[in-house]
């Protein structure tokens, strides 16, 4: 059973982080129900969902994927892009070394989870404002010593990498050409959002199923079509504060399968 450690909405999840979305209310409450159904979702896909308590202090403390790398050999905290958020990882590091070998990403480096996609053994960082050379340099030192090839990849336009391409099996990864190129893809079988629908690469896989906001019907019908199990959640409260499906939990194996060299 995949662990998934999550963390409650932040009362003051509106003065949140933003960089390419526009301010607008949100209903606290609401989005506290949505993450709710969002955890509902997790447990029916088998995950073991551990709820860290909400920080009124940390208006984006909510995305815990973004403080942590988490695989089966290291978990690896993050030092985030944006300065508020650094205080995030304390609490997530504290549960998580329970589980693997704890590694970190020191100044000058930044990085962002959501910048960083993982498919079997080959690891995608993105370039972005959050994730800056010295913090993919030290990721790419801690993954390589466990048998990850790291590959860096320039966004444009959107917040993480994984705003603009996730994967939905080990072969095929689902993609928003505007803001990522194909050709580091181009292994795999690639899969682009609807025109219409631009935030819609950003995907949770849990197992074989996948986890997609409720407000992206065209791409889901044609992850459908393409044979995947798909479960529609709406997160539009937390879409408004830059968030999506991946960046609300951190989704792991309990085991890990070595532990980290050093
Ligand atoms: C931020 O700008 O940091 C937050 N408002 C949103 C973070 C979303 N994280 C993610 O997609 N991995």
């Amino acid at each position: 059973m995949p662990i998934a450690i999550t963390r409650e909405v932040s009362p003051s999840l509106a003065v949140c982080e933003l960089s390419f979305v526009e301010r607008t209310p949100i209903d606290i409450a609401r989005a506290t129900a949505q993450h709710r159904e969002y955890q509902r979702v997790l447990r029916e896909l088998a995950c073991e969902v551990q709820v860290l308590p909400a920080q009124i202090d940390m208006p984006d403390s909510v995305f815990v994927e973004d403080v942590a790398i988490v695989l089966d050999e290291v978990a690896v905290m993050t030092r985030p892009g944006a300065e508020s958020r650094r205080v995030e990882g304390a609490s997530v590091a504290e549960v998580l070394q329970r589980y693997r070998t704890l590694r970190a990403i020191d100044a000058p480096g930044t990085l962002d989870g959501g910048d960083v996609l993982c498919i079997g053994r080959r690891v995608y960082v993105g370039e972005s404002a959050r994730s800056n050379p010295a913090g993919i340099a030290q990721l790419r030192a801690i993954l390589v010593e466990c048998g990850y090839s790291v590959t860096s990849i320039p966004t444009r336009g959107c917040l993480h990498l994984k705003s603009a391409v996730t994967a939905l099996d080990d072969d095929t990864v689902l993609l928003q050409p505007r803001w990522v190129d194909r050709a580091p893809f181009a292994g795999y079988r690639i899969i682009e959002v609807d025109a219409d629908e631009e935030h819609a690469a950003n995907v949770l896989r849990i197992g074989a199923a996948l986890v997609l906001p409720a407000c992206f019907p065209r791409t889901r019908r044609r992850l459908l079509d393409a044979g995947y199990a798909v479960s529609a959640v709406d997160v539009s409260e937390l879409q408004k504060a830059e968030g999506a499906v991946t960046c609300c939990s951190l989704v792991f194996s309990r085991e890990p399968t070595c532990r980290a060299v050093r």
